[in-house]
């Protein structure tokens, strides 16, 4: 195992939910090392790259409708086997098949609010954080107001 550097993010409805505090909490605690956060209002150029290989899915454009539907929380989580361990810790994709301690098995019932994204791969770990750190240099889309409602 080696030390890789993951993405997670939290969806829209965790965030909305409050969970962003209890994701953190459950990697800090895993042990790994927090490297980037930021809180963005996803583009529908950027959703629709991020879930390419979903691009042919009948539910590919709620996924897109869903994921741009209010601000994320972007993470780049590092550590040995991070990226095979995060998927661990987030759980199946299926919310009623997750196990039971994982996030999705605690915290979420419906696949189309899985509350998290955790990446599959190393070379997608490194992609997906790359293109979070690209799109959030583009000042065009700093722009983009990611700031909540409170009521
Ligand atoms: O990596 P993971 O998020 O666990 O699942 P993917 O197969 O990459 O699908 C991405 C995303 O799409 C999933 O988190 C929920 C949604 N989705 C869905 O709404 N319906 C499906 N049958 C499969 C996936
Ligand atoms: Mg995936």
């Amino acid at each position: 195992e080696q030390v890789e550097e993951t993405y997670v993010m939290v969806k829209p409805d965790g965030v909305q939910r409050g969970l962003v505090g209890e994701v953190i909490s459950r990697f800090e605690k895993k042990g790994f090392k927090l490297t980037a956060l930021k809180l963005f209002q996803c583009p529908k150029e950027l959703a629709e790259e991020h879930y390419k290989d979903l691009k042919s899915k009948s539910f590919f454009p709620k996924l897109i409708n869903y994921i741009t539907s209010g601000p994320v929380v972007c993470m780049a989580w590092e550590g040995v086997g991070a990226v095979a361990s995060a998927r661990k810790l987030i759980g199946a994709t299926n919310p009623l098949q997750a196990e039971p301690g994982t996030i999705r098995g605690d915290l979420a019932v419906q696949m189309g609010r899985n509350v998290v994204h955790g990446s599959d791969s190393p070379e997608n770990g490194k992609r997906e954080i790359g293109w979070t750190y690209k799109m959030t240099q583009d000042t065009s889309i700093v722009e983009v107001p990611c700031r909540l409602r409170t009521q």
